[in-house]
């Protein structure tokens, strides 16, 4: 394929639906276990976190929704954060529950052997049901740390059965157009089992909730080797990927920009939610991002992560997907892998910036931002106070 200067109208018209959620926490400090360096400029609350997110979206026209982690971004009046979310443009997206960061929860939280534990962790998920009613939100995300570091330490089993249990009277809680998603990851905190480390677990609990239960896949939560696209097929084969929690992984949970790592893995997974339609808005798949932004500025990261989200689902749909059904037909590997290929490899950065100039928005969102002297701006401004770090 040449290099093309104009989108197909099919493929701009998919591509001006298509929306990403960015995570609140992207615009607090973050880090390692080692350092946690603050950027000038940092949010100091959760309003200031909403205006930085409404600059990615100013500059993208691609990123209408924050996510919220509660009790992270607890606030007084969640009901005056939302009107702020909307004066700026923006609406309040899912509500992720968090426990992972008291000392009641050290050995496990929805899956505790105490009853009380438990209470207190199904509790909290039913605040954050208010929490969404009071945001506008109508979807919940549910990870858990839960999990144990050496063999013998619980009963997996009895833990499978504590966590079915927690898990439904969180459902019973959600109204008819309310939803949660449970997502999975293989290791971290926990060392030896993790309660929901896979796709497999995550649907099963699913399954046996109901329609409104849905699994989320965060792509830097899988062992190295393994293959996401094939995830993806299946879970929306079952109509049960609610969500992405979109980032790239080098090790393990690395939560570096999304298609940074291995771009071609981001193409290969987009081409899979191509095919299926999941796309767009009616399939209900939230493509959230989930990073952190331990060196980089971290606008400008989140800016640079809807890029190349918008760049890569560009390239899925420009597959020629008749002509690759006809060579999958005859069994002609190459040309089938070529055709995959061409797309994969198309510029579509000049046909992306005239379309973004045919909406009034920067040819190239990332310079123009750089240029807007925003960030100067809140470095002046917000000095002094807390800014706000990851577990804020
Ligand atoms: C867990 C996770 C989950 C949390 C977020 C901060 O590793 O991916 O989505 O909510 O990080
Ligand atoms: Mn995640
Ligand atoms: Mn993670």
């Amino acid at each position: 394929m040449t290099t093309p200067t104009t989108l197909p109208a099919d493929v701009a018209r998919d591509l001006a639906e298509f929306s990403i959620e960015v995570p609140s926490w992207g615009y607090g400090n973050s880090g390692t276990r080692f350092k946690v360096f603050g950027t000038p400029g940092t949010p100091r609350d959760p309003f200031e976190k909403i205006a930085d997110a409404a600059q990615t979206h100013a500059f993208t026209g691609s990123a209408p929704r924050v996510s919220l982690h509660y009790p992270w971004d607890k606030v007084e009046d969640f009901g005056a954060l939302r009107e702020y979310a909307a004066e700026q443009g923006m609406t309040l997206g899912m509500i992720n529950s968090n426990t992972f960061q008291d000392d009641e929860y050290k050995f496990g939280s929805l899956t505790h052997g105490d009853k009380s534990v438990r209470r207190r962790a199904i509790d909290h998920h039913l605040e954050c049901i208010d929490v969404m009613r009071a945001t506008g939100s109508k979807e919940m995300k549910i990870w858990l740390a839960d999990g144990t570091n050496y063999a013998g330490q619980d009963s997996i089993r009895a833990r499978q059965d504590r966590l079915a249990e927690s898990l439904q009277e969180i459902y019973l809680g959600l109204g008819d157009d309310e939803r949660l998603v449970l997502e999975y990851k293989f290791f971290e905190p926990a060392f030896y089992h993790t309660d929901v480390p896979d796709w497999g677990t995550s649907l099963l609990h699913c399954l046996a909730l109901g329609e409104k239960a849905q699994v989320v896949l965060d792509t830097g939560h899988h062992a190295p080797g393994t293959n996401i696209e094939f995830i993806v097929a299946q879970l929306l084969r079952q109509n049960r990927l609610g969500a992405f929690d979109f980032n790239s992984r080098n090790y393990a949970d690395d939560d570096l920009i999304v298609g940074a790592a291995d771009p071609f893995q981001l193409f290969r997974i987009l081409f899979e939610i191509v095919q299926q339609d999941a796309h767009r808005p009616a399939s209900g798949v939230n493509f959230m991002l989930d990073q952190c932004h331990n060196l980089e500025s971290k606008i400008q990261g989140q800016i640079r992560s809807v890029l190349n989200v918008q760049e890569t689902l560009a390239k899925a749909l420009l597959v020629d997907r008749e002509a690759l059904a006809a060579a999958q037909t005859s069994n002609d590997v190459l040309l089938a892998n070529d055709i995959l290929m061409d797309a994969f490899w198309t510029d579509v950065r000049p046909a992306l910036a005239a379309f973004r100039e045919e909406r009034g928005l920067p040819a190239n969102p990332f310079e123009a931002f750089r240029a807007s002297g925003y960030e100067e701006k809140v470095a002046a401004k917000r000095v002094g106070g807390n800014q706000m770090g990851w577990g804020a």
